[in-house]
């Protein structure tokens, strides 16, 4: 069985996932690729064999012989697109965040629950990431003892998009958003914003949040740290606490010096994490059985969470996350 598949957004993550299912996910052929610059798009598919490129993402969306959709364009395009892909009943795999405004997620569940189909993957891959995959099993043996606190931090070499404090909220800590608050099994109850007075326009941005059940979460998103890519955790339990490890190729020793590199960006970090997500992407498509991919539900609640996180770093106060119960579709 072959899932013919076309991606909408010829960037950066639109061009991975084409590299990703032509070189690592059998069974699955790039039907189109849609990007509002042709050559961009013709690029993506020279290199990677899509048969068809085109500009007009709804033409991808309604064609008969696209069997699943990747959203990759902006993010103001997610949830639109989504919702499209639910009219026509194709499976989308739709990039971080669902939306930035949790009002366009509401409308996405409506959809989705009014379809009576489940859908809707949002591509939060670190689920999927071997080191947050271990340090989960072992909170769901009790090695580490009931979870207590996770710290995390996040930082890019430069801003992969204009530099706004609140993008760092709503683009790249959704991300940690999500995998908290799946590692803890928990929602969130507050978020406060801090940023150091002296670090000017690019100051990297702090979050500290409590979960319904009683953990504390920081997230430091420093989106222009300069030294590499670079993502952290340690999960603080009552019995221990567990490091994320990045995947290290090599120890270097040379020059009286013992080092190993960064990636200049995420796809190096979280290879792994893409492969297997899109894999279990497609393989939840052709057998219709669930994955452990967030859903439309979880692309609402971080984006609840960044709302909530950006009237915190107006306010400079501790804000409330609200939510909207959680619809039984979702259960
Ligand atoms: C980017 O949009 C991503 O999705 C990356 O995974 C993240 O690490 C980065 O900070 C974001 O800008």
């Amino acid at each position: 069985m072959t899932l013919r598949i076309g991606i909408i957004g010829a960037g950066i993550m639109g061009a991975d996932h084409a590299r990703i299912f032509t070189e690592e996910v059998p069974g699955t052929v790039l039907q189109v690729i849609c990007d509002a610059d042709q050559k961009r798009a013709a690029a993506v598919a020279d290199s990677t064999g899509a048969l068809h490129v085109v500009s007009d993402p709804l033409a991808v969306i309604n064609d008969a012989a696209v069997d699943a959709v990747v959203i990759a364009a902006p993010d103001q395009f997610h949830a639109p697109l989504t919702l499209a892909c639910i009219a026509a009943s194709k499976p989308v795999l739709c990039e971080k965040p669902l939306s930035q405004d949790s009002k366009e997620c509401l409308a996405v569940l409506a959809a989705e629950e009014k379809s009576g189909r489940h859908t809707v993957q949002i591509g939060f891959m670190r689920r999927f990431d071997p080191s947050y995959a271990e340090i989960k099993s072992m909170l769901a043996r009790g090695d580490l003892g009931k979870a207590l606190m996770f710290h995390c931090f996040h930082r890019n070499v430069a801003p992969a998009y204009d530099f706004r404090p609140e993008m760092a909220i709503c683009n790249s800590a959704p991300h940690e958003f999500d995998v908290a608050r799946w590692m803890l099994g928990s929602d969130f109850k507050s978020i406060s914003v801090f940023r150091p007075p002296s670090g000017g326009e690019t100051a990297p941005v702090f979050m500290v949040l409590e979960t319904v059940a009683g953990h504390l979460v920081n997230i430091e998103v420093n989106i222009s740290a300069t030294y590499g890519y670079d993502v952290r955790g340690e999960l603080v339990g009552e019995k221990g606490t567990a490091f994320l490890r990045a995947p290290v190729k090599a120890d270097v020793n040379l020059g009286l010096q013992q080092f190993n590199t960064y990636p200049a960006d995420w796809r190096p970090r979280f290879v792994d994490a893409y492969r297997q997500q899109n894999s279990a992407w497609v393989k939840s498509i052709n057998t219709g059985k669930p994955n452990l991919g967030a859903s439309a539900w979880d692309g609402y609640c971080s984006t609840a969470v960044a709302e909530a996180g950006v009237e915190a770093l107006h306010s400079g106060k501790t804000v409330a996350v609200t939510q909207i119960a959680k619809p039984n579709f979702y259960l």
